[in-house]
């Protein structure tokens, strides 16, 4: 194969006379054809369709040029031609088809199913619009729209189209497929589903996401609320025409191959992707008894059928709908929705199970527990907590459902591609192995005390610091300091993620620094989060750091020594350049409220060390890593879980007892910052924080400070820094995503 010859042709000319998105949309053709004739053609009996409304899958280029294994050739070809591929690779736009980790997560197993050669699909739907375009000014956030399709894209128009009734209206949906190139193996698919009629001219009139026209705007928009439920009857019309879409593109398949539907689970399982696809459950019922199957059967296939993935505890994000919503909705469902209940109640005398409760509304968790035969947490500590605590009650009736799936990530995307100097060294020292075999990043570990690898991986650090530090420069007309510590938190802005807390730190580092306490070595603290356009608090938060951030950079006393940046925008595509040139990776979130995360393992992966809480998974990688290789901190899960139940917590007494908690709280609403911001939004910040602090930064605050400035003093250990760095790679193949979809496929879907 000549791939430069392959590449001319579709350039139709010189590839040195070729624009770089001459060239962007030439390998775009040739990466599809290429993944095209990797479809695999071998009709596997059973197959898994992943059904999530959320699928924030990056940039793809240099991702299928990975998989594909001609990344290296074509970088060359394209060297030799004057071509530079990061160039070619900002051509083109991220899809943002996704808010976070839900999305991202479900991103990174596709990637695992298809390079694990497993048949296995996303279905999900086409929005027209990503994830908001996030813009500061006057040191807020706004949101502009974000538009990723162009006339030439990664979807592929297929000619499969169902008709979707709703109350009084039909609607015909288009399906779109991205094809999904495993790492050297078989191509998937990613089923996207579309409106016909969809109006991208309405958005002129502003970001409006509840919009009564359902014909003109259902796949406009993704929901940019993240961990975060608000009762929206658009959604629920999404969700929906989602549902009943994929239902039925799952049966014409599955029939293609053979079911009569009552054997449907021998032919299909599908993992519902949080409570969102809840209705893939009723909608599946509705379909094989209007194919003539009896109602009870039907609702046994479809359990058997099923499986349901939770991937938070917080109650602002469990689903409930009122009964009067889905009415107006979904008034097919309801007769079904009622049964699934009556059954329920038929069965157990105990009101925390019913699916619909007494104020009428619809649980949609406890849909998927009842009606599926797998429920899963998404790390240790979180499936404990849903056993022992969430769904404690659900947990005694059904304990042999209940299992635990710890998150991964893919190290195509999160090493080879994000970090290729990291990637030379690993494949110098321990061979091409982990690339498929991540648990052989072990080999690394017999390095520990080889000086020259340890110093090796300080220099790519500092590499990829520059890098950061230019492309900042470019983006955001920012200058850091590489010789500074890069101290980063990335991440959607929830409270519960505490973003506040981290900025109370940068607080009481400025008052030291103003006070003569200088750090050795200078510290930029960098974060990136985008607010949900509604949530007023975390705006709030966002506001603090960006006046924090002009403040510090006009003080010339601090200045040299403490450095702040809200990083705009922060997207999958800046998650590529942030992580490979972190130091300190901050996942702080209160015990027991982050069910896993994902950056967490990003961060360890690419070489920094975790300040963080017992919480999600980075109690799994404490326990890898260990004590030494690792900076814990704060209450453990137990006691904040107590703190709620018995309702004793106040941030006012860690306020009023402690002196250095109220100088820093009172800064919030100093002259100095009011100066540079907005007073509505600091002093409403201050009162949630002092009166409300739901989250409990103030009671995690002092040993977060004390933990920080021991990290710091380590930093200063260069040689035993790199050491806890070693560690941490040579641990982190645990958290491949491909580890975690083999133990999906082996205990819950299965497939071969
Ligand atoms: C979301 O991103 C997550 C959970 C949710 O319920 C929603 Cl609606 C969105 C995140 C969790 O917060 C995070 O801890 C986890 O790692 C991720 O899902 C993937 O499981």
């Amino acid at each position: 194969m000549n791939l430069s010859r392959i590449l001319k042709s579709k350039c139709n000319k010189d590839i040195s006379s070729c624009s770089n998105e001459e060239i962007y949309f030439a390998l775009l053709e040739m990466v599809q054809e290429f993944g095209e004739n990797k479809v695999n053609e071998r009709q596997d009996k059973k197959k898994l369709y992943y059904i999530s409304a959320e699928f924030l899958i990056g940039k793809l280029l240099s991702n299928n040029l990975i998989n594909l294994g001609i990344y290296d050739e074509i970088k060359g070809i394209l060297n030799d031609n004057g071509k530079s591929i990061s160039e070619i690779e900002e051509v083109e736009p991220e899809p943002s088809l996704g808010n976070g980790g839900l999305g991202r997560l479900a991103a990174c197993f596709l990637d695992s199913i298809a390079t694990l050669g497993l048949p296995g699909d996303g279905i999900g739907l086409n929005y027209h619009f990503g994830l908001f375009k996030q813009l500061f000014k006057n040191n807020l956030q706004n949101e502009e729209i974000n538009e990723w399709i162009e006339k030439q894209s990664c979807l592929k128009k297929t000619d499969v189209t169902y008709n979707i009734d709703f109350d009084g209206f039909t609607l015909s949906s288009r399906l779109y497929d991205i094809n999904i190139t495993g790492y050297n193996n078989a191509t998937n698919k990613l089923h996207l589903f579309d409106v016909e009629t969809v109006d991208e001219t309405i958005v002129n009139d502003g970001i409006n996401f509840d919009k009564e026209d359902i014909k003109k705007n259902l796949t406009l928009f993704l929901y940019p609320d993240d961990s975060d439920e608000k009762g929206h009857l658009l959604r629920i019309y999404q969700q929906y025409f989602m549902v009943s879409n994929g239902a039925r593109f799952i049966l014409d398949e599955c029939i293609a191959k053979g079911s009569n539907l009552h054997d449907l689970y021998d032919y299909a399982v599908i993992q519902i992707n949080d409570t969102h696809p809840t209705m893939v459950i009723p909608e599946l019922i509705r379909l094989l008894v209007e194919k003539g199957i009896e109602m009870d059967e039907a609702i046994e296939i479809v359990s058997k059928t099923c499986a349901y993935t939770n991937h938070t505890i917080l109650a602002e994000a469990l689903e409930k709908w009122p009964i009067a919503y889905l009415e107006k909705a979904v008034p097919q469902l309801i007769p079904i929705i009622k049964e699934l209940d009556k059954k329920v109640r038929a069965k157990y005398d105990e009101e925390s199970l019913y699916i619909i409760d007494k104020n009428k509304n619809v649980h949609m968790a406890h849909i998927d527990i009842h009606y599926t035969f797998s429920v899963n947490g998404v790390a240790s500590l979180h499936t404990d907590i849903l056993k022992n605590n969430e769904l404690n009650n659900f947990y005694k009736i059904y304990p042999e459902k209940f299992n635990n799936k710890t998150n991964g990530i893919t190290f195509r995307r999160w090493l080879m591609h994000c970090n290729p100097e990291l990637t030379k060294l690993i494949e110098k020292l321990i061979g091409n192995g982990f690339k498929v075999d991540a648990e052989k990043l072990q080999d690394l570990i017999k390095y520990v005390d080889d000086k020259e690898v340890l110093q090796q991986l300080l220099d790519i650090k500092q590499e990829n610091k520059i890098r950061l530090k230019n492309y900042l420069k470019k983006v955001q007309n920012i200058d850091i300091d590489e010789n500074s510590i890069f101290d980063i938190q990335i991440k959607r802005l929830h409270e519960y993620k505490r973003q506040q807390m981290n900025a109370l730190y940068v607080i009481y580092k400025y008052l030291q620094i103003k006070k003569g306490n200088i750090p050795t070595t200078p510290i930029t603290v960098i974060f990136g989060a985008k607010a949900a356009p509604a949530y007023i608090i975390a705006k709030d938060i966002i506001h603090l750091i960006l006046c924090l951030q002009e403040l510090i950079e006009n003080d010339d006393e601090v200045n040299k020594h403490l450095k702040v940046v809200m990083v705009e925008n922060y997207n999958v595509t800046s998650a590529e350049k942030l992580i490979p040139a972190c130091d300190i990776s901050e996942q702080i979130s209160l015990a027991s409220k982050e069910a896993s995360g994902t950056g967490n393992m990003k961060f360890m992966l690419n070489g920094a060390l975790t300040l963080g809480t017992e919480d999600g998974a980075n109690v799994e990688i404490h326990e890898l890593v260990g004590e030494e290789n690792i900076f814990i901190f704060g209450e453990s899960s137990d006691n904040v879980i107590k703190h709620y139940e018995d309702g004793d917590y106040d941030p006012l007494d860690f306020y009023i007892k402690n002196k250095n908690i109220k100088e820093v709280v009172d800064f919030i609403v100093s002259d100095d910052l009011m100066n540079v911001g907005c007073e509505e939004n600091l002093i409403r910040l201050y009162k949630e924080i002092m009166r409300k602090d739901w989250f409990m930064g103030l009671l995690d605050f002092q040993s977060y400070c004390y933990k920080k400035e021991k990290l710091f003093k380590e930093y200063e250990n260069r040689e035993k820094w790199s050491k806890r760095m070693l560690v941490n790679i040579s641990k982190a193949g645990y958290f491949s995503s491909d580890r975690t979809i083999t133990e999906y496929n082996n205990d819950i879907w299965k497939l071969r």
